[in-house]
């Protein structure tokens, strides 16, 4: 794991800021470790959504009078904090979407119908989330194009060696995840960008797992896409970006249909809007975009170094205590990793794991994770999942690592 300097953090403050965290479960108090599948929210962002409801709410782009300047405003404010967030060059590269799922969907439908042929091939990797599978299945059996997959070595990293020789002239699009959900492995990305390029395909990078971890900067990176779900990095549900370069995006038919995204209508012929609004049809989550600016305030003024710094020393002290537990197997042992680690104790079901844990306050996630391909590859059907995040605690480690003792000499 790699080594970060960053200032030290003052986790009750940190605390103090998340209502949700100060309460009891089954009379225990909240010990919440199912970062990955969402995180928790600040104050500023609970705050940012009443306050525009309370006094901003308006279409967008579309009145002229006050509220709606104030809320197209407010809503632009976001595009350009979410710019900067990931570096990317031009604004109107950032397109909002409902998160993750729906930008991979957009582009493989709409880039996918473009751009690939029968007996062109998709890359994809044995660590994927089934929002970044099931969108490629689709788009392929349409267009008559081949799936290929990264194999996914024991401890959970990519075989590198293995893609660059299933790279080839007929690759068309590689789609990897920045960090794995179930395992925390951080990919390679520049890598596998790198090569894909030479390749002559584009790539699709999915950052569910690294926007509120890892440091993203697109221009570097050189990614064509990349996908990003508010809710994963604090922000509100039901919203996230898709980044796509500027000359892709504009040589790509439109998603979906409808207001905003259209120039003029007529029964004949429809002219479509400019970028980003030919991708951005229909009213959008105006509300949950606005308050997506204020997370990423929290995150930009903890500083994302100071961030990774104590996740992954939350990691080392979780994967630490938890190995040293007679019958547990961790799943997931990759060098560099986000604060995510799974595990399974053999003989024990991992929904009755997560049903105990949860009868002492502690929320893990448990069972496939919405990867089922890479359960398949580690012969398993699920994992116990703990994911940390900047408001957790090695006194909270300790009380997991303790349940868990309990359950196996429990269930012995
Ligand atoms: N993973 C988890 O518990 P959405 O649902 O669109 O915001 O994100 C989908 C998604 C795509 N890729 C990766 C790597 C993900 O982790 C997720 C969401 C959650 O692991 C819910 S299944």
């Amino acid at each position: 794991m790699s080594a970060l300097t960053a200032t030290p953090i003052n986790v009750e403050q940190i605390r103090a800021q998340f209502p949700v965290l100060h309460q009891l479960v089954n009379g225990k108090p909240l010990v919440y470790f199912d970062n990955a599948a969402t995180n928790q929210k600040p104050k500023r962002v609970i705050d940012a959504l009443a306050h525009y409801y309370e006094h901003d709410n308006a279409n967008i782009h579309r009145g002229i009078h006050t509220l709606a300047e104030r809320a197209t405003k407010a809503y632009e404010a976001t595009r350009l904090a979410m710019q900067a967030f990931i570096n990317a060059k031009h604004t109107e590269e950032i397109i909002f979407t409902r998160g993750v799922t729906e930008s991979i969907n957009l582009v493989a439908a709409s880039y996918g119908k473009a751009f690939l042929n029968e007996g062109d091939e998709v890359i994809i990797s044995g660590l994927e989330h089934h929002s970044n599978i099931v969108p490629w299945q689709l788009i392929c059996e349409e267009r008559k194009a081949v799936i290929k997959v990264i194999p996914v070595t024991d401890a959970g990293e990519l075989d590198m060696d293995a893609y660059r020789k299933v790279l080839s002239s007929k690759t068309k699009v590689v789609a990897v995840n920045h960090a794995s959900n179930s395992l925390g492995t951080i990919n390679p990305v520049k890598e596998i960008i790198k090569l894909a390029h030479q390749s002559g395909a584009v790539v699709l990078i999915d950052g569910a797992q690294a926007s509120a971890h890892l440091h993203i900067d697109v221009q570097e990176l050189d990614c064509d896409f990349y996908c990003i779900s508010s809710h994963k990095m604090y922000g509100p549900t039901g919203t996230g970006i898709l980044y796509g370069k500027k000359a892709l995006l504009e040589k790509m038919p439109p998603y979906m249909g409808g207001g905003e995204m259209i120039k003029d209508v007529t029964f004949a012929k429809t002219t479509y809007n400019d970028l980003p609004y030919k991708f951005e049809a229909g009213t959008p989550n105006i509300a949950d975009v606005i308050a997506l600016s204020e997370a990423v305030a929290f995150i930009n003024e903890l500083g994302k170094d100071t961030i990774a710094a104590y996740e992954q020393e939350l990691l080392v002290y979780a994967s630490e205590k938890l190995a040293g537990i007679k019958g547990v197997r961790l799943i997931g042992t990759a060098k560099e990793k986000v604060s995510v680690q799974s595990f399974v104790i053999d003989g024990i079901h991992h929904f009755d794991i997560g049903q105990m844990l949860d009868a002492r306050g502690i929320a893990v996630r448990t069972g496939h994770h919405c990867t089922q391909p890479l359960m398949d590859r580690f012969g398993i059907e699920g994992t116990v999942r703990a994911s940390f995040s900047i408001y957790n605690t090695k006194a909270e480690i300790d009380q997991l690592a303790e349940g868990v003792e309990r359950i196996v000499n429990f269930m012995k």
